[in-house]
């Protein structure tokens, strides 16, 4: 017997209530498309509802971290110029009560499969709680840095004290006042959750691997008074923003080479960007700090010399900023710091370098490496994502031919423009693989791209259609445009999270698009020429 054809439930299923999700419930539904949001967190906020460890904060400084509405920016005022998680998770809140956003998501709701129908053009959608829905498209906002990485390390389950990841971490935390930590990992959440560490543990040790290459974060309490009267320029600086390299709108590099310019102007131009903080150092100086060696080794000298003036054990100093760079500057992404490097001169905190003792297993008592036992109470896993990808191949989403999205991605991230792959009709995706995700802000990222998919569903229904699909030829080639951006930076020369080299057994390849204003002239050439790279129907 044949199965009755199943109403179709809503228009469109947004998964994922981050920054990416919400602007899609909105704009849809202002558009008139009916619209449902499944999340499988309890609350709104994508990576800011996981990531609550003691110190996560944003890396982007105000006011490029939010969504570009006036209805929204008029009445906000943040309280730091690098938010915290629970303010961003106030933010959500406020966006939510203006824009009336929660009616139409179902929380605790994690998506497991996905099923495309071919002949109803309908995506069958299920959740690990036994919900369903019916519904022509799906578009994916999972978030870039959704599947945590647990690395594969012999004993870890017989460890008796406290186990966590950052990026799931428990609500009920009570903090580390007199505990003996843990942390392995120093990137970005290992930073943060190092300093707050450091302030109160009885003893932290801090297990590095490759040191990060940190940047002064220059925090600052923000004047309410101070944001009203700037907030005439937000027009024109929102306007900005999308014109970017990141998404930064008071962000951009120079047109000169680190190289043609005297030594001193080149000590000038890092000078000023290292007063300026945040991420005016990594991609706010020289044309050719990405792209060219010499160049690119001129930043890190600055930035060592910097560094090692701050941490008083000359030994450990070299441990922290050694002498010739662990990659190309920036290559990985530099977490932003406040006191990270002024913890090591403190009496309770000990670097423990894994590149010269390796980790060997965890045991009950804590971790072991070549070089002995460090006992502890509490063991964090700073250890970060399977990026970009591990978010959409942890759901089963099988396409027309029955085919799955890991295995279509076995062998690397296939897309065209980042937003959509062959065999995977009516599914559009944001944020994810081979698009600016890594290399841009997420707000940022979530207006620039959705409203091209806003654009694209509108086009669609106003043509009468009901099925896109990108194009095999156009997965060729947008993988060659990828390929290029590597081989022409010194992307490609780091085993970072970028590169999928983070994850031991995952495709080598780049998967964010560096230049956000290169990234959507692409994408605005595809609908001029009628959507080329898809197979509209
Ligand atoms: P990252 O940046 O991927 O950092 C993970 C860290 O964990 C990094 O220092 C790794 O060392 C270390 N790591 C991973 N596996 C191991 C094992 N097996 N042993 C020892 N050390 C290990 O993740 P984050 O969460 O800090 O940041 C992710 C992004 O969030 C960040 O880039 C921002 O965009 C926000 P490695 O460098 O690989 O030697």
């Amino acid at each position: 017997m044949t199965q009755p054809a199943r109403q179709l439930d809503c228009d469109v299923l947004v998964i994922g209530a981050g920054f990416n999700g919400l602007y899609q419930l909105h704009r849809l539904r202002q558009e008139g498309f009916s619209v449902r949001l499944f999340e499988a967190g309890a609350d709104l906020g994508g990576t800011w509802y996981w990531n609550r460890y003691p110190g996560a904060r944003v890396d982007s400084h105000v006011p490029n971290y939010e969504f570009s509405m006036e209805t929204l920016w008029r009445d906000w005022n943040w309280s730091e110029r690098f938010p915290g998680w629970q303010e961003l998770r106030r933010y959500f809140h406020y966006v939510d009560d203006k824009l009336d956003l929660s009616r139409d998501i179902s929380f605790n709701t994690r998506v497991s499969s996905a099923q495309f129908d071919d002949e109803s053009r309908y995506w069958l959608v299920a959740a690990e709680d036994g919900a369903t829905v019916c519904a022509r498209y799906i578009v994916l906002c999972a978030g870039g840095l959704s599947r945590a990485y647990w690395p594969d390390i012999a004993g870890l389950d017989s460890f008796a004290g406290e186990l966590c990841h950052t990026a799931d971490w428990p609500e009920s935390f009570e903090g580390f006042h007199g505990k003996r930590v843990g942390v392995i990992g120093t990137g970005a959440s290992g930073v943060q959750v190092a300093q707050e560490a450091g302030k109160s543990a009885a003893h932290l040790t801090l297990f590095q691997r490759t040191p990060i290459l940190a940047l002064p974060m220059r925090q600052e309490k923000l004047d309410p008074d101070a944001q009203r009267r700037a907030k005439d320029s937000y027009p024109e600086f929102f306007d900005q923003r999308p014109h970017s390299l990141g998404g930064f709108a008071d962000i951009g590099m120079l047109e000169e080479s680190a190289l043609e310019v005297s030594q001193q102007r080149r000590l000038e131009v890092y000078e000023e960007a290292w007063q300026r903080g945040g991420f005016h150092f990594w991609v706010g100086t020289f044309s050719d700090i990405l792209t060219d060696e010499a160049a690119n080794r001129s930043a890190y000298d600055f930035w060592r010399d910097k560094t090692r003036a701050r941490i008083d054990d000359p030994e450990l100093a070299a441990i922290l900023a050694p002498d010739d760079p662990p990659h190309p500057f920036g290559t990985k992404r530099p977490s932003l710091e406040q006191w990270y490097y002024e913890i090591f001169n403190q009496p309770n905190v000990e670097l423990v370098d894994l590149s010269a003792a390796p980790i060997e297993a965890v045991t009950e008592e804590g971790v072991r490496t070549q070089a002995g036992l460090h006992e502890l109470d509490m063991l964090v896993m700073a250890t970060g994502f399977d990026a970009l990808t591990g978010g959409p191949t942890s759901i089963d989403l099988r396409g027309s031919n029955g085919q799955s999205l890991a295995e279509k991605w076995q062998a690397g991230a296939r897309t065209h423009l980042g937003m959509a792959t062959e065999g995977f009709p009516n599914l559009l995706m944001l944020y994810g693989p081979q698009a600016p995700s890594a290399f841009c802000n997420g707000p940022t990222c979530a207006e620039a791209q959705g409203e091209w998919v806003v654009n694209c569903l509108q086009h669609l229904r106003e043509q009468g259609l009901n099925r896109i699909e990108a194009t095999v030829e156009a997965e060729t080639a947008w993988a060659e445009v990828l390929q290029q951006i590597a081989d022409e930076s010194l992307l490609g020369r780091a085993d970072s999270w970028y590169m999928g080299a983070n994850i031991p057994g995952k495709p080598r390849q780049l998967l964010s698009f560096l230049g956000l204003q290169e990234y959507m002239a692409a994408c605005e050439t595809s609908v001029a020429e009628g959507y080329s790279g898809f197979t509209l129907a």
